[in-house]
């Protein structure tokens, strides 16, 4: 049991500061040795190192496209190396947007893994359909193909292949969705499970249908990609896109626990903890606590 502790204080796929120092947040709280407590040898070596391009002009509409692409390609790499030495990637955020680089970089190993998408919103935005221009509510519409680089800007997520298959990919804990996400989700029949069905079936069995649809035969392995924002701001208020009606503690705790249970996890995400944000410091306290009891969970904490 090895992990690969990856910082990625990423906040350029939105427009609040503060996300990007989630992770020291994190690991000031003890992140490290939770983990290590459970059994895990942690290779950690510092945070990664994004530069800012010179010149980022919009293209169409998305906000500082170069910076977004180029820091994806170093969490891409980060994340491909780790998986490759057979270490297990906790990628810590950053806002979602770094998550292109973190789906790419377990698929470029294993090409058949499954993407549980935990979050209030789908990012399946393209960049045709964002009102925004925030890249962190499109990272799904790259992996999966719906966006491509603009001809003559190939540098510019031109390195992303659609590498995710819509039936590779799952959602839980939705609840505000654009129009065109709600469509393309619809057209496309992707998995998709609201905080609408957690209401109507409990956490637990849309856990167990979401996995039974994602991974029928039980031998995909599993990516969780987990916003924080899926939790409800009572419990994860300082986030950067917070909506009411999520996930209680326990439900997103359950969640985790679920699918380490399957024995398939290989890789996890925890974003868009924004240390910035929150009325008190108990707030922002809160939130971090949920960052670390997440990644506990889905270590496999409770498991006996
Ligand atoms: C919205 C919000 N759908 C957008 N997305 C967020 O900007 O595209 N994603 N907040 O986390
Ligand atoms: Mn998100
Ligand atoms: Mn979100
Ligand atoms: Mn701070």
């Amino acid at each position: 049991k090895e992990l690969t502790l990856i910082s990625a204080p990423f906040s350029g796929g939105q427009g609040r500061d503060g996300v990007d120092e989630g992770p020291r947040h994190l690991l000031e709280m003890g992140l490290v040795n939770e983990i290590e407590e459970l059994g895990w040898k942690t290779h950690f070596d510092g945070h990664l190192d994004f530069p800012i391009p010179a010149e980022d002009a919009d293209i169409g509409k998305m906000k500082r496209p170069r910076y977004v692409s180029n820091s994806n390609k170093i969490v891409y790499e980060a994340v491909s190396k780790a998986v490759k030495n057979d270490t297990f990637p906790l990628t810590i955020g950053g806002d979602h947007s770094i998550a292109i680089g973190t789906v790419a970089g377990v698929q470029s190993v294993y090409p058949n893994a499954g993407v549980l998408w935990i979050d209030a919103h789908a990012d399946i935005n393209t960049p045709e359909s964002t009102d925004s221009g925030n890249l962190h509510g499109c990272p799904v519409s790259f992996l999966v193909g719906l966006a491509k680089a603009q001809p003559g800007q190939e540098d510019v997520f031109g390195w992303v292949n659609d590498c995710l298959s819509f039936d590779r990919l799952a959602y839980i804990a939705l609840r505000d969705l654009d129009v065109f996400e709600k469509k393309i989700i619809k057209e496309k029949n992707i998995i998709a499970y609201t905080m609408h069905h957690v209401d109507k079936y409990g956490i637990a069995k849309v856990v167990e249908m979401a996995l039974n649809r994602l991974d029928p035969d039980g031998d995909r392995p599993i990516h969780l990609s987990f916003d924080v924002d899926a939790i409800d701001p009572i419990y994860a208020p300082s986030t950067g896109t917070p909506v009411r009606g999520g996930l209680t503690w326990r439900e997103a705790s359950y969640l985790c626990e679920a699918v380490a249970e399957t024995g398939n996890l290989v890789a996890m995400d925890i974003v868009e903890c924004n240390p910035h944000l929150g009325e008190t410091e108990i707030a922002v306290k809160d939130t971090i606590a949920v960052g670390i009891t997440l990644a506990k969970c889905a270590l496999g904490d409770v498991l006996l």
